[in-house]
């Protein structure tokens, strides 16, 4: 069977896509080590991974519940092969105000804390809290730490290494995306969290193509929510999911 690799993938990853003339995008033959030169007909995977918050659509939803509406992202995780290869990547996030958002004073307390730009927390601050590994806490009666509430929005972000540092990683078929959602997993029983399982569309990107992903695992906390498995054909995620990259 023939197989191509492609070098120079970083001209896929480059912002903007801009750039990838065929005479830098060289096309190795694997099925005998013959390179004949041609430019691989498809990009061999995804640069960019898109949450887009989209609980404020739920019946259930207000934005008097809590003071962090909508999908709260603690991680992103990219798995090859059941093992966790990398996380969001640091500073390559960019998060976009959603139009469904809640306003300080709609949020419980009066202030919508862990959303941009409806606190007093910078949206650089709020941003970094998703980078990484997983690491949010619910404190109870202080403010948790370690997440970002989309508040109707949606953020855009490339995957790092397992500490999430760069360089980037290019998202492969088989692979899998599993977002780490502030859900009843997070729940312990003196932290008071009412820890809704969000839901929420999942898309990954490259140069030719936005492509929506499809839920495959729910956490087991979260059942009485979002059910025990997702139902075939469903697109969102619901709570800490993960999603398979065909
Ligand atoms: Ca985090
Ligand atoms: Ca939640």
């Amino acid at each position: 069977m023939r197989a191509t690799l492609m070098i120079g993938t970083a001209c896929v990853l480059g912002l903007g896509f801009a750039g990838c003339s065929a005479a830098q995008v060289s096309e190795v033959t694997t099925d005998g080590g013959v390179t004949d030169g041609a430019t691989a007909d498809t990009v061999p995977g995804y640069a960019y991974v898109v949450i887009s918050d989209v609980e404020f659509q739920q019946p259930t939803f207000s934005c008097s519940t809590t003071n962090a509406p909508g999908t709260n992202i603690d991680a992103v995780a990219l798995i090859r092969k059941s093992i966790a290869v990398g996380y969001l990547m640091k500073d390559t996030a960019t998060f976009t105000v959603g139009n469904a958002a809640c306003a300080p004073a709609d949020c419980s307390g009066g202030d919508c804390t862990y959303a941009s730009p409806t606190s007093t927390t910078s949206e650089t601050e709020l941003v970094s809290r998703t980078e990484g590994p997983p690491d949010a806490v619910v404190h109870g009666p202080t403010n948790g730490s370690g997440y970002m509430s989309l508040n109707g929005g949606s953020l855009q972000f490339q995957i790092g290494d397992v500490l999430g540092n760069g360089p980037p990683q290019t998202i492969l078929s088989g692979d899998q995306i599993k977002v780490f959602e502030v859900d009843q997993s997070y729940k312990t029983a003196t932290n008071g969290c009412i820890c809704t399982p969000a839901h929420y569309q999942l898309w990954v990107q490259n140069a030719a193509t936005s492509l929506q992903l499809n839920p495959v695992q729910f956490d087991p906390a979260n059942s009485n929510t979002c059910g025990a498995a997702p139902s075939p054909g469903y697109q969102l995620g619901c709570g800490t999911t993960a999603f398979a990259v065909p």
